[in-house]
């Protein structure tokens, strides 16, 4: 199939997805065009049957805002036409559905063009219940050919929050397990820790529905019962506040902050404990991919989480906020080897079981022929 692939191309979990999901489908034998306004971070150039086009929104005096939208929208049906797309699926509702929308009403004189819409997270629970974004974000929904989302719980918030009537099918996240891979000897774990201490890493787009800070509270909770070293990966507004607040907890000397990474696949084996304090998560990826590395959670019941970490058999869910309860089970991994290691093989089995590629992909290789074929229930 020939699949048009729109998403944030830069840090996030729906851009992630969004760019892994293209380089199975492309190593399955898909042609797969990406199509944004920046190379996605995770796609590495000359992927055979991997094409990016980027979308260039030209700016003018009159335009405060440059309309993203419709140069996305132009591009999109540019694509389309000239490679012979068989189906849009874009990732993230706002504004990516509104965009394959107009492609498909610019190709229609043309032939049929199809369009999935993915909801993550924060499209439908933050951005798309605002106000401003509520009527849009449900008609998009309406509109669209096919509808997924990535955990059972954001079906069932979509369908309470926008009433909407139609079918979402529940395509659940997934994880690379031949790259994503545990590393028993923890090889280049000393760099970070020379004294031998065990790491903690979190993995996020340091938003404040991520609670951050928490890292840094449980971390200095923990160690004062157990040596730990924490790595903070990636960027965004809370960073700031998060280094502050090591240094006024005088725990700077054990946390590292390692900016936006490209190659997490390579930190997370590092680790013994990931920890995902969020307030809100729909799924939590990256417990996802930590999981998939032999990395137990410790992570908030929230949201989509609990469909993917079992508590107590590959992790612990303790309530968002809670730093003494989140701190209790770091220590517990920590020390606890036979404990960790019952929970880092858990982990393992429970990404490859449930959540690995070669299960995932075959689902939304065969909403696509369902959606194509006019098969999937619309509005
Ligand atoms: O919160 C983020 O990391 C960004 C956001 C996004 O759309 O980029 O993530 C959402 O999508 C991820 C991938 O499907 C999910 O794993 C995250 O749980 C979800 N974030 C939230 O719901 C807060």
């Amino acid at each position: 199939m020939k699949v048009g692939i729109t998403c944030y191309p830069t840090y996030g979990g729906s851009g992630i997805v969004a760019t892994e999901l293209g380089l199975e489908l492309a190593n399955r034998g898909h042609e797969v065009h990406f199509i944004s306004y920046a190379n996605p971070i995770r796609l590495d150039p000359g992927v055979p049957r991997i094409h990016y086009h980027e979308v260039d929104v030209s700016t003018y005096p009159l335009f405060q805002y440059p309309p993203y939208c419709l140069a996305l929208a132009s591009r999109m049906a540019e694509v389309a036409d000239s490679y012979g797309l068989d189906l849009l699926h874009v990732h993230y509702a706002i504004p990516h559905s509104i965009a394959a929308m107009l492609a498909q009403q610019m190709m229609a004189p043309v032939r049929r063009l199809p369009f999935i819409t993915t909801l993550h997270g924060t499209d439908i629970t933050l951005v798309g219940a605002e106000p401003s974004y509520f009527p849009i974000t449900r008609f998009s929904i309406e509109q669209s050919d096919g509808v997924t989302s990535i955990s059972e719980y954001l079906r069932q918030r979509t369908v309470d929050v926008f009433g909407v009537r139609r079918e979402i099918r529940v395509i659940e996240n997934f994880v690379n397990c031949d790259v994503y891979r545990p590393d028993p000897q923890k090889t280049g774990a000393r760099e970070y820790a020379p004294e031998g201490e065990k790491l903690l890493i979190h993995i996020s787009n340091f938003r404040p529905v991520k609670r951050v800070l928490d890292c840094i509270r449980i971390l200095a909770e923990a160690a004062k019962r157990a040596p730990a070293h924490l790595l903070m990966v990636g960027d965004g507004p809370d960073r700031g506040a998060a280094e502050h607040l090591a240094r006024e907890l005088k725990v700077e000397h054990r946390v590292s902050f390692l900016g936006k990474q490209n190659h997490v696949e390579r930190l997370f084996p590092l680790a013994h404990v990931l920890l995902l304090p969020s307030e809100l998560e729909s799924f939590g990826l990256a417990a996802l991919e930590g999981m998939a590395c032999g990395v137990p959670p410790v992570a908030t019941r929230v949201g989509g989480v609990p469909e993917l970490v079992r508590h107590g058999v590959d992790g612990f869910l303790e309530q968002p906020g809670d730093i003494a309860a989140q701190a209790a089970r770091v220590v517990e991994l920590l020390r606890d080897e036979a404990l960790h290691d019952r929970m880092a093989r858990e982990s393992r089995r429970s990404a490859q079981e449930r959540f690995c590629s070669d299960r995932i992909i075959p689902q939304y290789e065969r909403y696509y022929d369902e959606v194509v074929n006019g098969r999937a229930q619309a509005a």
